[in-house]
């Protein structure tokens, strides 16, 4: 398990290595039981999950008690969401499909206080979560200990991609493979380990090694988390909790199989 006070944040930036799990169905305890069960961090998805804010909230309570860092991705375009997670104790925010530098900057103006950007004040149940208790210690350390983590997986997103991990306030980037392959055969097939997805995901993480930000991507396969963690990956979800529960009741139930 890992040690509570330090953040998802401060472990990226070390250059280590986070496994993290990824939570679709709505239970608060089965995403605290993701961490007892090994995983570093969980992802509560709002996306494509069946989370909704009430679950987020009681999940981040659930991935902190257990030693783990809880992290939110948001529906697409749903900035303010992403600030509403923040207030609620999450320790990084995914947002899919940013395309551009102006949807960067967007999501970036909701995370991050000013100057840097115009997040809103009221993070009464973080703090709580963090141990923080002064309003100005969280203020002065909130923009560096969360991170704002923007998806690319579109060819919109690959082609302004530089421009894209220029932008202040963005920590890092995370490639969305399914999506991405998707966008890269026109619509031909859904391929996230194909050699032309992984190519991208290659150029995309060397972009924001280079430009000094955090590389995260999301892994179907073993393989694929070998091949992400040999490229510099070092966010890397594998894990969705449904998978997790069918992987474990297969091998469960194949071992007394009569
Ligand atoms: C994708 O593969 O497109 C994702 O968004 C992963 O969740
Ligand atoms: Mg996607």
């Amino acid at each position: 398990m890992v040690e509570p006070e330090k953040t998802l944040a401060d472990r990226l930036r070390a250059g280590e290595t986070v496994i993290t799990g990824w939570s679709i169905l709505p239970s608060p305890a089965l995403a605290e039981a993701m961490v007892r069960c090994g995983y570093e961090a969980v992802v509560l998805d709002m996306q494509h999950g069946q989370h909704d804010l009430g679950s987020v909230r009681d999940a981040i309570g659930g991935v902190v008690l257990a030693g783990g860092h809880p992290v939110g991705r948001i529906p697409v375009d749903d900035f303010a969401t992403a600030s509403r997670m923040l207030d609620l104790g999450v320790q990084a925010v995914i947002a899919p499909m940013i395309n551009s530098v102006a949807d960067a900057e967007r999501f970036a103006g909701f995370t991050k206080y000013p100057p840097t950007g115009g997040r809103s004040w009221g993070p009464m149940r973080a703090m709580e979560l963090s141990g923080m208790e002064e309003p100005q210690a969280y203020l002065m350390s909130a923009d560096a200990e969360t991170l704002s983590l923007g998806m690319i997986e579109t060819r919109a997103g690959l082609d302004a991609l530089d421009d894209i991990l220029a932008v202040k306030g963005l920590d890092g980037v995370f490639v969305g493979p399914g999506d991405l392959s998707i966008a890269l055969s026109q619509g031909a097939k859904i391929d996230p380990s194909g050699a032309e997805t992984q190519d991208a995901g290659r150029r995309i993480c060397e972009a924001a090694k280079k430009a000094g930000k955090i590389a995260g991507t999301f892994c179907n396969t073993a393989e694929d988390v070998k091949a992400a963690r040999a490229m510099g990956y070092t966010f890397i979800a594998y894990g969705v909790d449904t998978v997790v529960l069918k992987t474990g009741a297969s091998a469960m139930l194949g071992s007394v199989a009569v």
